[in-house]
């Protein structure tokens, strides 16, 4: 399959939708800061939230933990907003500004809940240690397609492993390489193979994902070795003697890119989308999506199934025709 290499008239097309978004938050910053009680307003980051609290992050680096009015809606880490302030590092938020992206996951209620906002990539954190879990990093890929924002796969904890089993784990994960989602190998604990890792992120927002314990918040650490005071602390004390993320955090680092980290998920579920979506999110499916003999193929049993005649042929790996196919399976169960 053909690498995809930026051409001049794409970066051209990017160049020319950043300035419309940032014109557009312009616009957006106008017209709230119109409003009558918005005349001190000023504009903030919201770098984590705690339940009701937001810690906001304004232009000079100051932190300031803020209130919010509920009729703002979900206000979650990444997102920009405007706030007040209201003495001693305290404010409010009084307007959500527009979002670029949202990555949500549905609560128990099966409600779509968003978790981080204006996120540009996806890095799917895993590690030899906990065994990577199903189908999870497909999950994420899909999730990440569907935003329409980059991904990548780091594997951790390479310490764990001598040469060869190092080189084992890393041939289960090589054909994400051939359908161009960068794959790469570092150590947290030995700050070993950051710099590729450091260049992928330099520019975007970032968030990590994974399962809990594959060491997201220990890369965290290793990226930045000096945290700014206010976000320090990085996990808490789970009470089981283990540190565990609770809130999704943004740092800041000094190659100008964001990176969030993310509390680790045993699961995640995409939210109520549809089956030409779910196909969507499988990027090497495009070129065969409309091919199978039947127009209505599941892509399971049917004679003339362009995605299986793929997978024949080695253009597909036959885990993601799989993986698809659970995905799909848990989504007819749900309609
Ligand atoms: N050997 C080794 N251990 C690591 C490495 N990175 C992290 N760990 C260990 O793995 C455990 C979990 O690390 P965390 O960084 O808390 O994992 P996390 O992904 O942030 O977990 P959650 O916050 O629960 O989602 C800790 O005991 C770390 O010391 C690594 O590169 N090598
Ligand atoms: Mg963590
Ligand atoms: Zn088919």
């Amino acid at each position: 399959m053909p690498r995809r290499r930026l051409t001049r008239r794409q970066q051209e097309r990017i160049a020319q939708l950043q300035e419309k978004r940032r014109e557009r938050l312009a616009r957006a910053i106008e017209e709230k800061l119109s409003d009558r009680d918005s005349a001190t307003a000023r504009p903030g980051r919201v770098i984590r939230r705690h339940g009701q609290n937001l810690l906001v992050q304004d232009d000079e680096g100051r932190t300031h933990h803020c209130l919010f009015r509920q009729n703002l809606g979900e206000i979650v880490c990444g997102d920009r907003v405007l706030w007040q302030p209201a003495g001693d590092d305290q404010g409010v938020v009084v307007a959500l500004l527009p979002r670029d992206s949202v990555l949500t996951r549905p609560d128990y209620s099966g409600r779509d809940k968003p978790l981080a906002a204006n996120i540009t990539q996806l890095v799917v954190v895993l590690a030899p240690k906990p065994e990577p879990a199903g189908y999870l990093t497909d999950q994420y890929l899909v999730a990440a397609e569907l935003m329409g924002v980059k991904a990548l796969i780091t594997l951790n904890k390479a310490d764990l492993l001598d040469d060869e089993a190092l080189q084992q784990f890393q041939r289960r994960f090589a054909h994400y390489e051939r359908i161009d989602y960068p794959v790469i190998t570092v150590s947290a604990k030995r700050e070993h193979g950051l710099e590729p890792l450091l260049e992928r992120l330099r520019g975007e927002t970032s968030i990590l994902v994974g399962q809990s314990g594959v060491g997201k918040s220990s890369l965290i650490n290793a990226l930045i070795p000096e945290q700014p005071e206010a976000v320090g602390e990085l996990s808490e004390a789970s009470g089981l003697g283990r540190h565990t993320t609770s809130a999704a955090t943004l740092y800041f680092l000094e190659n100008g890119g964001e990176i969030i980290d993310s509390p680790g998920v045993r699961s995640f579920w995409l939210g109520k989308i549809s089956r030409q979506e779910l196909e969507k999110g499988f990027r090497e499916f495009l070129p065969y999506l409309g091919k199978c003999r039947f127009s209505n193929c599941s892509h399971h049993q049917e004679p003339g199934c362009a995605l299986k005649e793929a997978v024949e042929r080695g253009e597909i790996h036959p885990q993601r025709l799989e993986n698809f196919l659970l995905m799909a399976e848990k989504l007819d169960k749900r309609q």
